[in-house]
């Protein structure tokens, strides 16, 4: 039975500071525009029956012609920090070799706004849109072939904008691009194949390490992580078998990336089940070590979890069950607009906790938490902006946190909303909306949500107008 959340001090100002987040392939659209290339995202939403009702991420929010616009809107809201990521298409359109200006230009004018806007920019170098072109020459990340050309392209935006740029992160959620892109099929380049899934894992922390060493060396000044995803596993009964198996799901989850990182190994667990898996020699447990300034923590929900001798899992042969249901058939959470979204803000609590224990960084930033709010995209306007699930649920979420930070001493010191606007969410396409703006992406125009006023007033960035609206062209 999930523990009872107290829900205090949603009131006072959080112990933490607000950002909001996005990604390049979500928001910017514009895909054939000045020289980008194709990306495996763009491939895999152009395959009927990939991403629902067949949308793509051709116009997305249309960011890449009204940055401008949007950066204004977060400078009047007061905001600090904006995530975004950078496309590796628009910057190296084949992957490699040709740099295309256009591409640094944009990146470049986006990141001069934000800085006159007051805003620092966090930069993710990966958010899953891969150059089709190496896809296709040597399988992506299946092949160690990608790691000198990531570390090119890592180099590449170094030089470019290391001068501009503090914060920066690799990847985001690789267990999400290679359990799901590689191992199951249901993200881009859908491949089904968990020997494919496990060689990303282990290409995606070679490259990481070698792209931190151009980092040391360009960016002396600046921070680095990756972005992990892991969903707090609770153990669905008492017993010690059920403990324990939720501890493993933990460890295939996020230690599969931390321990290799923080500890020079892939956990015992995952060793002992994955016969495939490969081995992280001296050298690169080495090229490894320090090589995150801050742990970056992507984090939504929580599943009930099992011990279960021989299940197979999403990551192939496992030894553990996971359910959205207590035995009594009850949900562990309420319902979101994505299934796999369940209102769980204490397992947020225990999930920092379970970081702060097993990892003890200097810092944790949490770089993504957010919602799809039940039913919304069926909602006529305006009532759809009275988002009243989405501000519990950053209430309710935001107070965990609080107390992980003020009582449990968690040095969580960042926290961003997933998401500014609502956008392009993968094989969800655009019913499934994660913005505190809301987007019509018939007209483009751009509507707070209570959501953006609830956060903004609760981190006191500004006192908002109440008559005030978002800027149209
Ligand atoms: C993040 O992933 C992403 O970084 C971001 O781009 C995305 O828009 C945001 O969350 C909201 O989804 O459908 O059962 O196969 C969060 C982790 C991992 C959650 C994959 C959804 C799919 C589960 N995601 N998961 S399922």
């Amino acid at each position: 039975v999930a523990p009872e959340v107290q829900v205090e001090g949603a009131q006072t100002k959080p112990p933490f500071y607000l950002g909001f987040a996005t990604a390049a392939p979500q928001i910017e659209g514009a895909n054939a525009t000045d020289g980008r290339g194709p990306s495996i995202w763009d491939t895999y939403a152009a395959i009927p029956g990939n991403i629902d009702s067949g949308d793509t991420s051709a116009v997305a929010d249309d960011f890449y012609h009204r940055y401008l616009n949007d950066i204004a809107a977060m400078h009047l809201l007061g905001v600090k920090k904006f995530r975004m990521s950078l496309a590796w298409p628009r910057i190296l359109p084949g992957g490699d070799g040709q740099v295309n200006d256009k591409g640094i230009n944009f990146y470049g004018r986006v990141i001069e706004a934000l800085l006159v806007a007051e805003i620092e920019p966090h930069v993710t170098l990966y958010h899953w849109d891969l150059p089709q072109a190496l896809q296709d020459r040597f399988g992506g990340w299946n092949s160690d072939q990608i790691v000198p050309i990531f570390a090119e392209y890592a180099a590449t935006a170094f030089k470019a904008f290391g001068d501009a740029v503090v914060h920066w992160t690799t990847f985001n959620e690789p267990w999400t691009f290679c359990f799901l892109g590689y191992g199951q099929g249901s993200g881009a380049p859908g491949l089904n194949d968990k020997v494919q899934a496990w060689n990303c894992v282990h290409n995606v922390l070679k490259a990481h390490a070698a792209a931190v060493k151009q980092f040391r060396a360009l960016v002396p000044n600046g921070k680095i992580s990756m972005n992990l995803n892991c969903d707090w596993a609770q153990p669905l009964t008492a017993s010690p078998p059920d403990k324990a198996a939720a501890e493993r799901k933990m460890e295939y989850m996020l230690a599969a990336f931390a321990d290799p990182i923080f500890k020079g190994d892939y956990p015992a667990s995952v060793k002992q089940r994955i016969s495939f898996l490969p081995q992280i020699t001296a050298q690169m447990a080495a090229d490894l070590k320090g090589s995150v300034d801050y742990f970056a923590l992507n984090h939504y929900t929580s599943t009930y979890v099992a011990d279960k001798e021989g299940a197979i899992g999403l990551q192939g042969p496992c030894d553990y069950s996971e359910t959205q249901v207590d035995l009594a058939g009850k949900l562990i959470g309420a319902e979101a607009e994505s299934d796999w979204l369940k209102v769980t803000p204490w397992g947020f609590r225990l999930m920092l906790n379970w970081v702060n224990d097993r990892y003890q960084p200097k810092e944790i930033i949490v770089t993504e938490n957010g919602m799809s709010m039940k039913g919304e995209d069926a909602m006529p306007m305006p009532q759809a902006l009275q988002d009243t699930q989405r501000v519990n649920f950053y209430r309710d979420y935001i107070a965990a946190a609080t107390e992980a930070v003020t009582i449990d001493k968690v040095p969580m010191t960042g926290y961003f909303a997933w998401s500014l606007l609502d956008n392009f969410e993968w094989g969800s396409g655009y019913k499934k909306r994660f913005g505190v703006v809301h987007v019509d992406f018939t007209t483009q125009q751009r509507y707070y949500k209570a959501s953006a006023k609830y956060l903004v007033t609760l981190f006191k960035c500004t006192l908002l107008d109440p008559t005030f609206t978002y800027p149209s062209d």
